[in-house]
């Protein structure tokens, strides 16, 4: 039996559910959301975003030369989206050079130590980051000003295409993966699941 992406969806639907279905998100959408709340979130996540980059640079490192392509892509996005950070994080007048949070924190201990793992692995989690954010951002539906941009950054089509090339890709690996690598890409995927609730969550807790 191979794994596949899907199929982690299918296995796991509360733990899914959980990462991409928040009062958060719902707030946003409603305009309800308390703005220190939002600006928690948004500081904390370009903090995420750093150190998902260096995940992503990890990931072509162990990539085929025929994953560059999309990889490289998504690099790239990555760049506007620092960017794009920095701007919004300026017009709120925030300060990003704060500490992590220990969810935030966490988060990015286990992105750093996934370069140990195969490149089957890291794809996998690589894959279900992305796909949480895209689900997590479309499944409000049309959200109002200011949240739209950032509803439109993960939730717009053009990601959801990426983000299913990330699971062909993945996919793609984990068909000849060892069982122990198959597990692994399974656990990586619940810690990446209960991390992207606690992520939400975090915008409660200061
Ligand atoms: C916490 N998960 C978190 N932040 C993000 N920006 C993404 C996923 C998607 O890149």
């Amino acid at each position: 039996m191979t794994l596949t992406c899907q199929q982690l969806l299918k296995t796991h639907p509360q733990e899914w559910q959980a990462a991409t279905v928040h009062p958060f998100l719902t707030q946003c959408k409603t305009g309800e959301i308390q703005p220190t709340q939002f600006n928690t979130w948004l500081t904390q996540d370009y903090l995420f975003v750093v150190e998902f980059t260096r995940m992503a640079a990890r990931l072509l490192a162990a990539a085929p030369v025929q994953h560059f392509d999309g990889l490289l892509s998504g690099m790239i996005a990555l760049k506007d989206e620092l960017n794009w950070f920095r701007d919004k994080a300026e017009e709120r007048e925030l300060i990003l050079t704060v500490p992590r949070q220990p969810t935030c924190s966490e988060y990015c201990q286990l992105m750093n130590g996934l370069a140990s793992s195969s490149y089957a692995v890291q794809a996998t989690a690589f894959w279900a980051i992305e796909a949480s954010y895209n689900q997590g951002w479309q499944l409000p539906g049309a959200m109002p000003e200011p949240y739209a941009e950032f509803a439109d950054r993960w939730g717009n089509p053009g990601f959801s295409d990426y983000v299913k090339l990330l699971e062909h890709q993945a996919d793609q690996v984990l068909r000849s993966a060892s069982e122990v690598e198959q597990q692994q890409a399974e656990s990586a995927f619940l810690a990446v699941a209960r991390l992207e609730k606690a992520f939400w969550q975090m915008a409660y807790e200061g």
